[in-house]
């Protein structure tokens, strides 16, 4: 494959803020390369985010129920603009282009050919995507599933399809006898959805829009706002600007958390100022400290408590809550006594009286909102570091009461009502004995595949079949060598999706590539135009509508190609109305609610009403739906940074993979990650000037990175330039996905399977020649 790079590199240091005049120029060139300056794209956007329009591609943050007239972000509008193009890949292209030719082109080149257009099946002999009649398809796709093991059947979902989609989706792949049902939360904030629970009884957060303008006090961790939730931006300046200290822990210096400048404020556009100063406080934590600088921030705050215990004063910590609402504080409060400081200090890399200071801080505030991404969870220790971070709100009662709670940033527009409609590997997790007598068929019981099992069943060949409903999978999982070889050998490979991507160019022996109607365009079925809905981070549930002419006439929408493969392989093994459901997604909406009556009572009368309507969340109540009733403190088992790195071997380096300001996931849409200076190029490594010259290496160097995991197996990657880059020592960070050659997939966080990005043990090898 093509190194992802241009002729033209330039790398400079960025001190503007996100946002500003710089977020404008980025779009009007997108548009402009996506043929797109005339066709309508901003009277398009005027539409996203709104109740009559349709929602956002990109990521889940809040919509509100008042909008701004312009309710969409830089990175938003890219998602549009990149969805929306006038280019198109139809079979001409694939007639021109063997499937081992486009193999060697880097990613952005791939999506840049546009939107699909037809059916297409791969034929080994000319190693070519050919056209296929939708039917023809349906059919040969149902006959090799019923050869096939459902055992041995994987239905993976990327966090884009609508709640309709994927409910259907799940029954699907459950009558047909499989419970295999990977989702990309799996690689993202699974952590998550196995920590929250066990803390406070509530796989999701705890917080809606409001607290945001209630709340005294906002942590960040592990956050990258300005790129990947940057209309989080606007209640963080609201917030600063009422005087709120705002407190982040990254090792990377990220832009949108150190300044913004409001594009929606001419005022504050037209002035020369360098717009609002986001974070009151940022440390450059050391990759994988995060355990470490809770754990000083809890015994900080400890200590005050002490002290006000000494004088009479009111304690620090919130006794009643303590003592009506949690478990475990005993134990807790030990681990916090007994933790040394010095330990504390080495393994955070922040100084004791900086994190005394932070518990100050923390101390005097009364609704705190704990903020967290990929940061938190990525990492072996991904669950413990979301159980620490509630231990530290339930310190001062910061869960369940206005202005305060914990809030993971989710990822994908419906990451995460994708799980709470049924797509789950986990059983326990879903109503199957209302879907066994609603829908007369019997689901299988046992635990399905998550994404990590299923790359090792890939690799094992005890997995036969991959269904992807959108995604890149190949490309997101990690151990990309190892995975890819295996790929090969499966025996029917299907992906819904929008636009061309590398896992469409792994065939397995039958390989069919089924073409989708995007959620921005209009979806006409029997009974009209129909509405889909998504839940964003919130736990709150909006309708969307879409708004533009379906890229080309032989689209179909994911209800439809869920319920025609579903009627392909499992006809009259169930009684679902498979067709009146496509016609009437009205109809899905009603068996959501069925199903799930609690989070979904009256669906149908309010997904349409602006701001959408909230689901149920009982620890925002403080009702803990734990075994013991009780929100729980989970102290840490270890305060290491990553136990699989070696950090006695001075020259293994722990390597952090991060998105750029130009991509979303693996889509990459240019070369250009503006709030970091990167221009021209994602074969950087970042890197600490002091381990630039440790290691005997110099700026602009070409080196290879490899895997020093100490299990025997080469992992590398060739052609990345050494970048002088403010980061911790010890730490190294470079693009997501380029770099997940290097990622074992046995490095993953424990219990949650989260392959563990954000810690990478990894080795610089100089053999390339330098430039
Ligand atoms: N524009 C854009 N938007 C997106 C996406 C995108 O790719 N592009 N992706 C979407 C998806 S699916 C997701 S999951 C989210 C992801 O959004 P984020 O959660 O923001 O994910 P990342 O950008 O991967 O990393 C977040 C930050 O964690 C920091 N970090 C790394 N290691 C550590 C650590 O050990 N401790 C701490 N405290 N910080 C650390 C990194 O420096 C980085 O700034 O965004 C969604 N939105
Ligand atoms: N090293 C490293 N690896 C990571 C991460 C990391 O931070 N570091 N992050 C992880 C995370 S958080 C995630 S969520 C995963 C992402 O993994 P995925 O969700 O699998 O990947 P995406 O890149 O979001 O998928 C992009 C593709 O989705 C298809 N698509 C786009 N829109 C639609 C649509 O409307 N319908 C359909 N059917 N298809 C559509 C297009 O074909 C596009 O090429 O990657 C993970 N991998
Ligand atoms: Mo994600």
């Amino acid at each position: 494959m093509r190194p992802s790079t241009t002729s033209h590199i330039e790398i400079r240091k960025y001190n503007h803020p996100t946002g500003g005049w710089g977020s404008l120029k980025s779009l009007i060139r997108k548009a402009r390369a996506q043929g797109l300056l005339t066709s309508g794209i901003w009277s398009t956007l005027l539409k996203q985010n709104k109740a009559d329009g349709y929602m956002c591609v990109s990521c889940s943050w809040a919509k509100p129920a008042e909008p701004r007239p312009f309710e969409f972000c830089e990175n938003g509008a890219k998602a549009t603009i990149w969805d929306q193009t006038k280019r198109r890949c139809g079979p001409e292209f694939f007639a021109a282009h063997s499937v081992n030719e486009l193999l060697d082109w880097p990613d952005h080149d791939l999506e840049k050919q546009g939107r699909l257009l037809e059916p297409m099946r791969y034929n080994e002999v000319t190693d070519k995507y050919e056209p296929v009649a939708w039917e023809a398809a349906f059919r040969d796709i149902g006959e090799e599933l019923s050869k096939l093991d459902p055992k041995s059947v994987v239905f993976y979902t990327s966090g884009r399809a609508s709640l309709e989609a994927s409910f259907m989706y799940q029954l699907f792949a459950r009558i047909y006898g499989s419970s295999n049902l990977p989702d990309s939360s799996n690689m993202c904030h699974e952590s998550t959805s196995v920590g929250l629970p066990e803390s406070i009884g509530s796989p999701v957060g705890t917080v809606q829009l409001e607290d945001f303008s209630r709340c005294d006090l906002m942590f960040f961790f592990g956050h990258n706002t300005g790129v990947t939730a940057p209309r989080l931006l606007h209640p963080i300046e609201e917030a600063r600007q009422r005087g709120i200290p705002v407190i982040t822990f990254n090792p990377l210096p990220e832009r949108g958390l150190k300044r913004f400048k409001n594009p929606q404020n001419p005022i504050e556009m037209l002035s020369p100022g360098a717009g609002t100063k986001m974070s009151s406080d940022f440390f450059q934590i050391r990759g994988g400290g995060d355990i470490a600088a809770m754990t000083g921030i809890a015994k900080a705050v400890l200590a005050l408590d002490d002290a006000a215990r000494r004088t009479g004063a009111p304690r620090v910590l919130d006794t009643a809550f303590i003592e009506e609402h949690t478990h475990g504080f005993d134990a807790f409060e030990a681990y916090l006594r007994r933790t040394p400081w010095e330990k504390i200090d080495l393994r955070s890399g922040i100084a004791r009286a900086d994190l005394e200071h932070v518990a100050d801080v923390y101390s005097k505030a009364s609704a705190v909102i704990g903020n967290y991404g990929m940061g938190l969870t990525q990492h072996r220790h991904g669950t413990e570091n979301v159980h620490m971070l509630c231990n530290l709100l339930l310190m001062r009662g910061n869960i369940g009461k206005p202005g305060a709670g914990v809030s993971p940033l989710r990822g994908h527009s419906n990451v995460q009502g994708q799980r709470t409609v049924g797509i789950s590997e986990k059983p326990e997790l879903v109503p199957l004995d209302k879907f066994a007598e609603f829908y007369r068929f019997e689901p299988p019981r046992e635990k399905g595949r998550d994404t990590v099992e299923t790359c090792e069943g890939v690799i094992d060949g005890s997995v036969r079949a991959f269904i992807g409903l959108g995604g890149n999978f190949v490309r997101a999982v990690p151990e990309t060598g190892l995975v890819e070889d295996a790929w090969r050998h499966l025996r029917l490979h299907v992906q819904i999706a929008t636009k061309l991507n590398r896992s469409h160019l792994i065939p397995g022996a039958v390989t069919y590539l089924l073409p989708c109607l995007s959620r921005i365009e209009k979806d006409l079925q029997a009974t009209g135009e129909q509405h889909v809905s998504v839940e964003d981070s919130t736990a709150c549930i909006h309708g969307s509508f879409g708004y533009r002419t379906p890229a080309g006439p032989n689209l179909l929408s994911e209800p439809r190609i869920v319920a025609e493969l579903a009627k392909a392989t499992v006809a009259g093994k169930s009684s679902i109305p498979w067709d009146e459901w496509v016609a009437d997604y009205a109809r899905v909406r009603d068996e959501i609610e069925r199903c799930y009556p609690d989070h979904f009572k009256d669906f149908n009368k309010r997904f349409l009403a602006p701001g959408g309507f909230h689901r149920d969340i009982k620890a925002s109540k403080r009702v803990w739906q734990t075994p013991n009733k009780k929100a729980n403190f989970k102290p840490p088992t270890m305060l290491e940074t990553d136990p699989d790195i070696d950090v006695s071997q001075s020259d293994v380096l722990t390597l952090i993979t991060v998105r750029s300001n130009d991509q979303f996931n693996t889509t990459v849409y240019g070369y250009r990650d503006r709030l970091r200076g990167i221009d021209g190029t994602r074969m950087v490594l970042l890197m600490n000037e002091q381990d630039i010259e440790r290691l005997g290496l110099h700026d602009g160097q070409e080196i290879d990175l490899e895997s020093a995991a100490g299990d025997n197996v080469e992992r590398r990657v060739h052609g990345l330039r050494v970048t002088p880059y403010s980061i911790p020592r010890g730490d190294c960070a470079g693009y997501y996905p380029e770099l997940n050659p290097l990622i074992p997939l046995w490095h993953r966080a424990e219990k949650a399977h989260v392959p563990a990005a954000k810690s990478v043990p990894v080795r610089v090898v100089t053999s390339a020649p330098s430039r």
